[in-house]
């Protein structure tokens, strides 16, 4: 069913978990950010740099390039979610095994100060903490106290370390 909510008339600030592990990975990830910045009433505003993350879950599959971006938007947030979805798929998204490898994955994090809990979303995602691939990433384009107010985790506990290298610098520069 599609969304047919109106827009909002202000801007929220969103945030997005991206990863690829299938093929040119940077080369997804950057389309996927082009065709994000693309997206009616939406615009990128902050990239993080590049992550090369060990997979978590499904161990036996290649590494991940991970990263985050931060978006302003007037789309509602299943809207959001719906284009994100739609993007996937215009992606070449090939997933043979539920959590393996694929060429890209979105995923909406945070949506404002928003909590949604719906049948087909939940914000802030629920899978997010407790992820170093995804809260270092964001870390990088999101002040750690402004984190902190969506959940009491020890943010200390996440380190670029092991599972996840510094892969690429980026700098992100807005049009
Ligand atoms: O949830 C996103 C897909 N995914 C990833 C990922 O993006 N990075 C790493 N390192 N492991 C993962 N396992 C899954 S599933």
């Amino acid at each position: 069913m599609k969304h047919m909510e109106p827009r909002r008339t202000e801007p929220v600030e969103a945030y997005i978990a991206l990863g690829s592990n299938l093929g040119d990975r940077e080369h997804y990830l950057n389309r996927a950010i082009r065709s994000i910045d693309h997206l009616t009433e939406t615009r990128v505003t902050g990239c993080s740099s590049l992550y090369e993350t060990d997979p978590v879950g499904y161990e036996e599959q290649p590494c991940f390039l991970n990263m985050a971006a931060s978006v302003l938007t007037r789309l509602q947030p299943h809207v959001l979610l719906e284009q994100l979805l739609d993007l996937e798929n215009r992606l070449e998204r090939k997933r043979s095994v539920r959590w393996g490898p694929r060429t890209i994955d979105l995923d909406l994090l945070l949506y404002g100060d928003e909590r949604i809990q719906s049948e087909t979303l939940t914000v802030p995602h629920p899978r997010m903490w407790g992820r170093a691939f995804v809260i270092l990433p964001l870390l990088d384009i999101m002040d750690e106290e402004r984190l902190r107010c969506y959940s009491n985790q020890d943010l200390g506990e996440y380190v670029v370390g092991d599972g996840v290298r510094l892969w690429k610098r980026v700098v992100w520069e807005v049009e």
